[in-house]
Parts: C-alpha cells; structure tokens; sequence
C-alpha cells in the first residue's frame, strides 16, 4: 500500500494547505478519486482537479478500495481518498466532517507509520473527549452517530514505527462525497 501511495504522490503532489483564516495547515495532503479535498483562502470544499497541476486526481488504487468493501457495509464505493502526510510537528484540530453530501455513508481511516494520538468527542465541539493512539495498520470506521463526532490529531509519536523511510505518519481517509448513483 505504500507503494500506491508513492505512486499517488507523484502524479499528485503533497501540497500544504492554506486555512481559509490564512494560516498553513502543517499537515500535508492530497487525493485520489473523483474529488480531492482541497483549503485555500475561499474556504474548504472538494475539487475535481489538483490545484497546481491542473489535472484530475489519480485513480483510488484497488488495495486501498479493498478497506472500503471489507469494512464499509455499502455498495456504493468512496469517490475520495484524501491523503494526510504528519511529519514530526503537525497535528489536526478538533473538527468536524461536514462537506459531504450523505452522512449516511460513513468514513474509513486507515493509519500507517508513526502512532498518533487520536481525540474523538461528540457532535457538540463540548461535549468530552476520549484519546486513543492510532498504531500503523489500525482501521477506523465511522459510522453512524460517529460520523458528525468531532475529532483531531494531537500528536505524533515521531520514530514509533519503521514503515515509512523518512519517518512519520499517513492517514488514508476514504469518503463518499457525491450521493449515491451521482
Ligand atoms: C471521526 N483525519 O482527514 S482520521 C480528516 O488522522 C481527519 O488524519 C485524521 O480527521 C487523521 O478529516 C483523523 C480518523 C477519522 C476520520 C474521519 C472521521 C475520524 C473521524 C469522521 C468522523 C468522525
Ligand atoms: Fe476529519
């Protein structure tokens, strides 16, 4: 699976979001699928092409379709893979997943190299929070209630794992964007 997000990458470079409040994310992303996830200063949504290539985004590789179809308990298939690189320093905010168009579908992350320590908490940004680390090859579905809970990334545990040459995390987060049968 690495090799596939390598592949990704390249015809698809990382890019580092900018928030619409005009502060650089220090994730790095980008996509495959129909729709990629994109941020810069006119806001957060989903577009068809790269923003600086041009191009539409490479195609979801079958290894990672095959989380989607063990886990997702729906025929329809995700039409984004947004693909978040942490490197020793970065971290996610407590947020929520609402630019799709059906929360009826859920999303599926899957976690690969540095453990990171994951925040959930409910669908009101009060409510309390739990941590839980994610480990290289942990899978998460969220389903259900869950979808709308608000969640983020603390920390990285930089060096906790051997997987990815150059240290550090990637998180694959499966969604469907459009309703079914668009
Ligand atoms: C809970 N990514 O890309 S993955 C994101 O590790 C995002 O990169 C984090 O949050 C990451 O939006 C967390 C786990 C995850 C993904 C989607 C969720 C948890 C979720 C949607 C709803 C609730
Ligand atoms: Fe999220």
């Amino acid at each position: 699976m690495t090799e596939d997000i390598r592949s990704i990458a390249k015809r698809a470079p990382f890019l580092q979001p900018m928030t619409p409040w005009g502060k650089p994310m220090t994730v790095r992303m980008t996509s495959a699928g129909r729709f990629g996830w994109v941020t810069d200063r006119r806001g957060y949504r989903y577009e068809e092409a790269h923003p600086k290539t041009g191009q539409p985004w490479p195609e979801i590789p079958p290894s990672i379709l095959t989380v989607w179809k063990a886990v997702a308990e729906t025929p329809t298939p995700p039409d984004c893979c947004l693909v978040n690189y942490y490197s020793e320093k970065a971290r996610m905010g407590l947020h929520q997943d609402k630019d799709e168009a059906d929360f009826g579908f859920p999303v599926v992350s899957i976690s690969l190299g540095d453990p990171a320590t994951f925040r959930i908490g409910g669908s009101n940004r009060k409510d309390p929070t739990q941590s839980v680390t994610l480990e290289s090859g942990d899978v998460l579905l969220m389903g259900g209630e869950a979808r709308l809970a608000f969640h983020g990334i603390d920390r990285i545990k930089f060096g906790g794992s051997t997987l990815l040459p150059d240290g550090g995390r990637i998180n694959l987060t499966l969604r469907r964007v459009a309703p079914a049968g668009v």
